[in-house]
């Protein structure tokens, strides 16, 4: 009996043990594993992969911190002087002889820049929420690259400074300036001297010919040594903790890439200032940058990064494995133009993703105008565009050929290894971009601009001889009705030819430039405004039932009082006669269509 007993007891035991065994190996050998799929970001190696209880370095890998360097942030708040606290700054009359001189080299006020401290404080514009977030303790180390062809001195130095200044040092490794064969002095010894004695972290690599910035990237990407690579343009400077927000999505999955908000310094004043409360990259079909409005869950979150489908181009960060694993950049685009998209594009096709972040600025110079002369390359821009839409495009590349069709003519050179790229990486259609990710683009900017919902003159039925009259006038200036110009047989004056464009603005013909109301009240004057293709002041519908032109969201009726010739809108009422119109051409198919055409 008692030996049963024993044998029983022995037997718990071991199998006991034996369950306790199991459990933990089971767990260790997950962690391990856990950590081996992300060991390249989470810097596996530093914490330690022989974990002594496995739960803990789970609890390490999740644990978040507060990044923000407050020593560096209360020196900041203390500085005083010349544009310090990204506050608007100008030049003195003795000062300003050399601003002519300057600003004719560089498109923005170089001299103004010269008398500004490289390392100035800018003013923490982030949305307040961003100051108590919390990011992964593990993140990557970044190599920042910074392409210049002949970058004013300050302005460079100045970008480079921010950098060392705002980054926490473990996770700069290093600053590359790769400068595209500049020919200013003192990109070269000087340049070299000045960051030996002073930013240690940032070198310089000298290119032998002009390269252009895509391949100057790449060089730079070459040379880097650190698990991220975040470019940025030569003119810029980042803001209070740029850095935790741009690296935690890209910790969490490699195959992702985040831009920063790109904030404003102003190109005459240095006044650092917020471009607006953020938006989606886009471009429209002649390939200009273009942006579109946040969604309503973007909008729910404002400190979270949220997806954009292109990014603007100079300012992003990528992990080095998925940047080789994309090709880079295609090296056959030259000098300036289309690489952002060409990124973009490869980024989502390709099986990664694209992420703005609220909560990550960096102020960038918009230059008044370029600079820099063609260097002797015919349409580089165009031969870019007409590369990356003829690798990535598919059929959406004739958009472009449609509004550019001198594009068909470039030779875009040799696109074989391009192709091999999204062959090898089997990336998705272009269809699949504009429907999964741009899927709200072409209401905004459609492929193929549809005609006009309405055109003509516009005749008020309480008072049939007038019509609305613009009047030859421009922007800001009230506008009214006139004796219909088609009734006379002696040719009076004015300008009452108008089309409800589908933009759904209502635009003078043959100008851009649109009936506008800003006046909430009642009886509000109806003024002209260079049309911007938007919601609000300049959105007009036309009621071919009520024979009502509905103005705004919000909607008032277009109304006039004929005695004083006086054009208004009001409140809709159903029964006044003065708020209807005839409009002399109406597209009747397409104002059935409203609500699908152009933006809601
Ligand atoms: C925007 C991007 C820019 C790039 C460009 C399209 C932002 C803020 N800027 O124009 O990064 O994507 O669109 O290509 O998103 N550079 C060279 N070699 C050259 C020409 C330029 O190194 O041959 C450098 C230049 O000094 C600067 C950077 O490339 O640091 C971008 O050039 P930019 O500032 O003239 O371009 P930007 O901001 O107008
Ligand atoms: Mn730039």
């Amino acid at each position: 009996m008692r030996r049963n007993l024993k044998t029983l007891l022995k037997y718990i035991l071991i199998s006991s043990v034996t369950v306790v065994f199991t459990v933990l190996f089971y767990r260790i050998f997950k962690t391990r594993e856990y950590l081996k799929d992300n060991a390249v970001f989470i810097g596996a190696q530093n914490i330690g992969i022989e974990p002594l209880a496995p739960q803990e370095i789970i609890l390490v890998d999740n644990e978040k911190i507060d990044w923000h360097d407050y020593g560096q942030i209360k020196r900041d708040l203390k500085r005083t002087g010349r544009g310090e606290q990204g506050k608007p700054e100008y030049l003195s009359d003795k000062e300003n002889q050399e601003y002519d001189a300057l600003y004719k080299v560089n498109g923005f006020n170089a001299a103004l820049s010269d008398k500004i401290a490289i390392d100035r404080a800018v003013p923490d514009i982030r949305h307040k929420g961003c100051q108590t977030k919390k990011y992964l303790k593990n993140l990557p180390t970044v190599s920042v690259i910074v392409p210049f062809h002949n970058e004013h001195w300050t302005t460079l130095l100045r970008t480079a400074a921010s950098v060392v200044n705002r980054s926490p040092p473990h996770l700069l490794k290093e600053v590359i300036l790769v400068d595209d064969f500049s020919s200013k002095p003192f990109s070269k010894k000087p340049l070299d001297d000045y960051l030996a004695a002073n930013l240690t972290k940032v070198r310089a690599i000298h290119l032998p010919e002009r390269s252009g910035l895509i391949r100057a990237r790449i060089a730079g990407a070459k040379a880097a040594t650190a698990e991220i690579l975040i470019f940025l343009d030569s003119h810029t400077e980042a803001n209070i903790n740029w850095l935790p927000p741009l690296l935690e999505p890209i910790a969490q999955d490699y195959k992702t890439c985040v831009c920063p908000f790109i904030d404003v310094i102003q190109y005459e004043t240095f006044e650092y200032r917020a471009q607006d409360e953020g938006a989606r990259g886009a471009f429209d079909w002649e390939f200009f940058y273009k942006r579109l409005p946040l969604l309503p869950e973007d909008l729910q979150h404002p400190t979270e990064p949220f997806k954009s489908p292109v990014m603007a181009g100079g300012l992003f960060a990528i992990s080095t494995k998925f940047f080789w694993e994309l090709g880079g950049y295609d090296e056959g685009l030259d000098i300036w133009g289309g690489e952002q998209y060409e990124l973009s594009f490869k980024i989502w096709q390709c099986g990664g993703q694209m992420y703005d972040a609220p909560c990550s600025r960096v102020g960038h110079i918009y230059r008044k105008y370029a600079p820099f002369p063609n260097p002797g390359k015919g349409d580089f821009v165009g031969r870019n565009y007409r590369r990356v839409a003829e690798v990535w495009m598919d059929e959406y590349a004739q958009y472009l050929y449609m509004r550019r069709p001198h594009y068909k003519n470039l030779d875009p050179g040799n696109l074989t290894k391009q192709r091999e790229i999204r062959e090898r990486l089997q990336c998705k259609p272009f269809k699949w971009f504009m429907e999964n990710i741009a899927f709200d683009l072409p209401l905004k900017y459609p492929p193929v601009e549809p005609g006009d919902f309405g055109v003509g003159e516009i005749r008020n039925l309480a008072a049939p001889e007038l019509c609305v009259d613009s009047g030859f006038k421009d922007r800001d200036q009230v506008i009214a009705v006139a004796p219909c110009i088609s009734d006379s047989k002696n040719k009076l004056k004015g300008e009452q030819n108008f089309t409800l464009t589908w933009h759904k603005d209502l635009r003078v013909k043959g100008k851009s430039i649109c009936l506008d109301v800003s006046d909430p009240n009642d009886k509000a004057d109806v003024t002209l405004y260079p049309c911007h293709g938007s919601k609000g002041n300049q959105y007009w519908k036309y009621d071919v039932e009520k024979q009502w032109f509905l103005h705004g969201g919000n909607p008032r009726c277009l109304d006039c009082d004929p005695g004083q010739k006086r054009l208004f809108v009001r409140s809709c009422d159903e029964n006044s006669k003065t708020q209807k119109w005839r409009f002399e051409n109406v597209n009747l198919t397409m104002i059935a269509d409203w609500e699908n055409i152009g933006i809601k």
